[in-house]
């Protein structure tokens, strides 16, 4: 019983870590089909002690297929996921291709459920659910709830983001790079134009007109969508710092309706896939070690506002990690919504 699913881009970060999940969920599939490109097809790859060939993914792959999950960079979701769709599959878009269309649920499903309504697998019909952004998945985890209480006017994010956003080569060269300088030796650069070993940039998503890069304005306009307020002010500030697989985020709230900071210590320790570590006497808060390869996001430093009247302004400090929750677990969570 259950779907067949397929895999799409099974040999990258995302993609082994959506096999990690499925197996940790013990998801329902019938089969499985792992997917990659004309480079990766042919090797063998184990799952659940079972050895399956990866295949090279083509317009014939998704036939028979329910449920698609795809990791594997804009241009392939564009090539294939309306191929997979027409054919009757949903498929769960990891990329950004098509987050900002009409009619392309953007999910987070601890925060929008409801955007999957009818979306059912096996009903003939399919469909593209997009996963949002991993940066934007961590900071909505904790500020929906809080929005949800005290409606959000404004938020303000600041985010110190990992290696595994850029892919595993860029884990591997921060690792590298940090041998060689320790080593004494120049470092290897070829991710990242300059050195990220006990350094930081700008995020090095391509900077637009505006001045913003596109992964600022990803976290603008998926948090409007995913809220479905086109009202809310929301700025960013995404910064690449070296830690490998889990993002922090800085997030600066101004609310419509008082909230004050006891409160919104309970509404998060009662948020479904949140824990809260905020610690002051120890000062113990969120690390991104302490939620690499975990499924809960992390909310801590809560406090008032303090350049704010009254209570209409928190700042939280939150960690989660991004190859799971920030992009795997979501996914995986989102087609567990559609069987
Ligand atoms: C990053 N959000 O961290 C991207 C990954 N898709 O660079």
């Amino acid at each position: 019983s259950g779907p067949s699913i397929a895999v799409v881009g099974v040999t990258g970060a995302v993609g082994q870590e959506f096999l990690r999940v499925l197996s940790d969920r013990d998801f329902p599939y019938r089969s499985i089909k792992m997917l990659a490109s004309k480079r990766s097809a042919g090797r063998s790859i184990s799952f659940q002690d079972k050895d399956y060939l990866i295949e090279e993914l083509t317009g014939d792959s998704f036939d028979g297929v329910d449920v698609a999950l795809f990791s594997a960079g804009g241009s392939i979701s564009k090539a294939f996921g309306p191929v997979a769709a027409s054919k009757g599959v949903m498929v769960v878009d990891n990329s950004s291709a098509f987050r900002m269309d009409d009619g392309v649920p953007l999910v987070i499903p601890e925060v929008n459920p409801e955007a999957l309504e009818g979306l059912k697998v096996g009903k003939g019909k399919g469909a593209i659910i997009a996963n949002p952004n991993c940066s934007t998945i961590i900071c909505l985890m904790a500020a929906t709830p809080l929005h949800r209480h005290a409606t959000v006017k404004r938020m303000v994010v600041s985010t110190y983001q990992a290696a595994s956003g850029a892919g595993a080569a860029a884990m591997e060269e921060l690792e590298l790079q940090t041998r060689e300088v320790l080593e004494g030796k120049p470092p290897t650069c070829n991710i990242f134009k300059e050195q990220y070993a006990f350094n930081l940039f700008s995020h090095n998503a391509p900077v637009l007109p505006n001045g913003y890069n596109e992964e600022e304005m990803k976290m603008v306009k998926e948090t409007r969508k995913i809220w479905n307020d086109s009202n809310v002010k929301v700025t960013a500030t995404c910064i690449r710092v070296p830690v490998m697989r889990a993002h922090a985020e800085s997030v600066n709230l101004q609310f419509q309706n008082p909230l004050d900071e006891d409160k919104a210590k309970e509404i998060l320790k009662n948020a479904p896939g949140v824990v809260v570590i905020d610690d002051r006497a120890a000062n113990h808060f969120p690390t991104p070690l302490e939620v690499s390869n975990k499924d809960d996001v992390a909310v801590g430093r809560i406090r008032r506002d303090v350049s704010q009247d009254g209570n209409y302004g928190l700042d939280i400090f939150v960690c989660g990690d991004q190859i799971r929750k920030g992009a795997a677990l979501n996914a995986v969570q989102i087609a567990e919504m559609l069987l």
